[in-house]
């Protein structure tokens, strides 16, 4: 209702109130022909004015139609339209009594409207007026007194009209009433309080039982969403996350340890962003170092190397980790020093390339890596560990397909069948870490480390069909997105699948969060 409205309505009700004095709202409503939620409302407004008038509240059963006796009402009996189809000369049953006119014909058959004479349906005492239609409408409006008690019994028998009971007001002036309405206030203004002027204005009281607005929230970015769900996996499966909070690296971590060659075109300063300030590190196990050196340089551990002379300044240079695989090499490093057991970690987290930037690559990217050291693990294992993996990310149909990595041997490339896409995707890298790489760690001659990594923008962009990184990361990001992003479900029947989404999108955020802040 707008405010003009409310005015005239509120106008009308001091004027009646000032002519009649007390009324009830129902009564009201029934004499000015206006809904009487309307008249409730602009009387409980009236409320708001000091004293202006009081109110007490009412409560009376009346009859009402039920919408069977609203069709009465608007098309007359069902015995009278069934009488009506029948001309002077008659008309064969069948075509009088179907199944929608059966209870009309019986009805006018017994109130002598309509006989029926071998088969053939006649008018016999044609009624003068459709007296249940009549009835009706004076109990639709308002009159049922003009309808006898016999009758309503009749008639709610029949469920064409049912007992309501209606709750109303009753209005009367108050201590302070007058017709002339001063304005509402509904908010105090520093003004007001300084000049004094709110001693002389009329304020809405406060409806303590109105719901505030909802504090718009904080939104999870679809890239933490789809981490945290990866986290999870990872951590059902019973992985440990490893410690990635070092973005700069030494190139001993990232490459030499990783038995990648110094020469390595990944090494190239056109596919790594090396540090010019802090430029280099020197802190290392020297024990580890000179065997690093060993086996780079003369080979060593059943491997012939690389055969060149191994420079210790190149290790030393500091660069953005280009793979999260830096740090599953101090953590194998670390298993190796501490005495080794059987392990699994995992690692989400940035890694930087300095390579071309297009449509799907940045400068960056989230790397999701999975490592496993155990005695004698083969290339079944890590196909079998991929396939429960992808399978928990809702991707049951994996290929693999031979790869080349330097640090590891051998190499697979993880292909699924992406049933939106229609088509294979890659959706991953994996392998064996070489002994190269382990024994001058110091580990077990027979400890196999299998170890697999994919994207977290790859998913993220798929699942919410996002074409470009930038509409993805960066400043261009439509922050609406994020606001209106879905909970993000990898899997086919994810633990939340059988909440509705609105209770599934709550329990995924606060799950979030707590995984969020736990990290
Ligand atoms: O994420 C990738 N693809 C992907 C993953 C999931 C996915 O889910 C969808 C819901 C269905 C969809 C796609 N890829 C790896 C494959 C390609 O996207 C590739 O073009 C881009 N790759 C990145 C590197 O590119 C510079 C993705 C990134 C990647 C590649 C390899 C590794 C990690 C990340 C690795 C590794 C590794 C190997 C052996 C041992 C340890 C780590």
């Amino acid at each position: 209702m707008g405010c003009n409205e409310e005015m005239s309505l509120n106008d009308r009700i001091l004027q009646y109130l000032e002519s009649v004095g007390g009324f009830d709202t129902y009564d009201f409503a029934q004499k000015i022909k206006e809904d009487h939620v309307k008249i409730v409302g602009a009387v409980k407004s009236l409320l708001a004015y000091d004293e202006l008038v009081t109110t007490e509240n009412r409560s009376r059963t009346l009859w009402a139609l039920t919408p069977e006796g609203n069709e009465f009402v608007n098309e007359g009996s069902k015995e009278m339209r069934v009488f009506k189809l029948v001309p002077s000369e008659g008309l064969p049953i069948a075509q009088v009594m179907t199944q929608g006119t059966k209870i009309g014909f019986n009805k006018a058959v017994a109130n002598g409207w309509l006989r029926v004479e071998k088969g053939i349906v006649k008018p016999s005492n044609a009624p003068t007026e459709d007296t249940v239609q009549i009835h009706l409408d004076h109990i639709f409006k308002n009159c049922s007194e003009k309808v006898s008690q016999a009758d309503k019994d009749v008639y709610k028998k029949r469920k064409l009209i049912e007992q309501v009971i209606v709750n109303s007001l009753y209005v009367d002036k108050g201590e302070k009433f007058t017709v002339e309405l001063q304005k509402v206030e509904n908010d105090l203004t520093a003004e007001m309080i300084a000049t004094g002027a709110w001693k002389d204005l009329v304020f809405k009281p406060y409806n303590y039982n109105s719901m505030g607005t909802l504090p718009e929230g904080g939104h999870l970015h679809p890239l933490l969403k789809v981490r945290a769900q990866i986290r999870q996996i990872f951590l059902e499966m019973g992985f440990t996350e490893m410690p990635t909070n070092n973005y700069v690296e030494s190139s001993f971590w990232n490459f030499d340890a990783l038995f990648q060659p110094q020469q390595h075109p990944a090494r190239e300063a056109h596919d790594t962003f090396f540090l010019s300030e802090p430029a280099l590190s020197h802190q290392f196990p020297r024990d580890y170092l000179e065997q690093v050196k060993r086996v780079h340089s003369r080979g060593g551990f059943g491997s012939q190397g690389y055969g060149y002379e191994w420079q210790e300044e190149e290790a030393q240079k500091n660069l953005l980790r280009t793979h999260t695989t830096a740090v599953s090499a101090r953590m194998l490093y670390k298993l190796a020093k501490e005495g080794f057991r059987p392990a699994k970690y995992f690692s989400i987290d940035r890694v930087f390339r300095n390579e071309e930037l297009d449509a799907t690559h940045l400068a960056e990217f989230q790397q999701v890596e999975g490592v496993i050291a155990d005695h004698n693990l083969t290339l079944g294992n890590l196909i079998g560990v991929l396939s429960e993996f992808f399978k928990k990310m809702g991707m049951d149909q994996l290929r693999f397909k031979p790869a080349y990595n330097p640090y590891t041997e051998p190499s697979m490339e993880i292909f699924s069948y992406h049933n939106g896409l229609g088509k294979w995707i890659e959706v991953g890298n994996s392998g064996v870490f070489r002994p190269e790489m382990l024994l001058p760690m110091g580990l077990p001659e027979d400890v196999n480390v299998i170890a697999w990594g994919l994207s977290l923008e790859r998913p993220t962009m798929i699942k919410y069909g996002i074409d470009n990184i930038r509409d993805l990361v960066g400043p261009r990001v439509d922050l609406q997105m994020v606001y209106d992003n879905p909970i993000c479900r990898l899997d086919k029947n994810g633990i939340h699948s059988m909440l509705d989404e609105e209770e599934n999108s709550r329990r995924w955020d606060i799950t979030v969060f707590s995984l969020l802040t736990a990290a």
